[in-house]
């Protein structure tokens, strides 16, 4: 008996739509990635599912422009292919971001602070090669990542290309990125976009773009969620307010954590266990569910879904906010196998 359960089951898994057949009406599906997940099971757990990739951190500033004149395209390059030849898109994330920039980028050969010019210079400089490097084989860019701070009153991030350019640095580079590749969708993206303060930041920084005219075609919501957030009415007041001002929407490093939200970096306690119990996967599922229906509701508007990682065998949460603590926040098992979770995302 048994084993006939297994056959059932399995039969029932195989009789499954895929991701990227159950949405080929709505919006492509994707998956964050490094080049070890491109051979083996996972490369093909990628092509049976999937019709987008982004690179996890293969394309950042400083992993792929880590000295002045030195590009390491090799990880972007395996990636890009790996998408032209499967017929797979690829999302380029990220053109400018604070995090994982290069020391060099700011200091100047005599080791002192770039001047504002300086810094214009390197950062066109950087969005010019990167961009015209795969240039056509790119259909949408994060091109300015997370450049608001989730708690005090400035809609700006005190960063370094904020601290030496000013806000202007943002209108720069999709200034600099539009003009390179006309062709592609550019992005302005960001994580805890549900919350209603950071919401209305986000909201005033992409419409003094819109109002300037700047190239800006989309908002990325991360989606870094947990089964405890966003509610519903949060998503959607967050897709309808882009929507409001002409922009497309996407969720650009979704995933569904089991444990509740926590944006900073902390020390493990005791009380952290790395648990999945049956209540957390029927919230999972319940909350995933949730989720699909929504994107799907706002078909049009919403115009691609990047899960952040390809299954729970490993994914970044494993070591956020706390080290060695693993978590379960995607579609995928351990073992590759589809959770409860996808049922409620591929059939409705
Ligand atoms: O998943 C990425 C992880 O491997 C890197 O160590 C980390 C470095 O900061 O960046 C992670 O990806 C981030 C993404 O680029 C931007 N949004 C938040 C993501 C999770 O931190």
């Amino acid at each position: 008996m048994a084993v006939l359960g297994l056959l059932f089951s399995w039969t029932d898994l195989l009789a499954q739509k895929t991701l990227k057949e159950a949405y080929k009406d709505y919006f492509p599906v994707g998956v964050a990635v490094a080049p070890r997940n491109l051979s083996g099971p996972e490369a093909e757990l990628i092509k049976q599912q999937f019709i987008s990739i982004t690179p996890e951190n293969a394309m950042k500033m400083g992993p792929i422009h880590p000295e002045e004149n030195r590009y390491n395209w090799q990880d972007a390059d395996a990636i890009v292919e790996f998408g032209q030849k499967n017929g797979i898109l690829v999302r380029g994330h990220t053109l400018c971001w604070h995090s994982q920039v290069p020391n060099w980028f700011f200091t100047n050969s005599s080791g002192q602070q770039v001047t504002r010019e300086e810094l214009l210079g390197r950062l066109k400089q950087h969005i010019t090669d990167v961009m015209t490097r795969y240039k056509g084989k790119i259909y949408a860019w994060d091109v300015v990542n997370e450049a608001v701070p989730d708690t005090g009153k400035s809609i700006y991030r005190q960063s370094k290309f904020y601290q030496i350019i000013g806000e202007e640095y943002i209108q720069k580079a999709f200034e600099y990125a539009h003009a390179i590749d006309p062709q592609a969708k550019l992005f302005y993206n960001d994580y805890n976009t549900e919350s209603a303060a950071k919401r209305e930041k986000i909201y005033q920084l992409v419409k003094k773009l819109k109002d300037k005219n700047v190239p800006i075609h989309g908002v990325g919501l991360q989606g870094h969620w947990s089964i405890y957030e966003p509610t519903q009415q949060e998503l959607e007041k967050s897709i309808r307010q882009f929507a409001d001002l002409g922009l497309a929407v996407q969720v650009t490093e979704l995933d569904v954590s089991v444990y509740p939200k926590e944006h900073e970096r902390r020390a493990r306690k005791d009380t952290d266990q790395s648990i999945y119990t049956d209540e957390m996967m029927q919230k999972q599922s319940a909350h995933y569910k949730m989720l699909f229906d929504t994107f799907r509701k706002y078909k049009g508007t919403v115009t691609g879904v990047t899960f952040w990682n390809v299954s729970d065998r490993s994914s970044w949460l494993d070591n956020f906010p706390v080290s060695n603590r693993k978590d379960y926040p995607l579609l995928f098992d351990q073992h590759y196998q589809p959770k409860k979770a996808f049922e409620g995302v591929v059939n409705f």
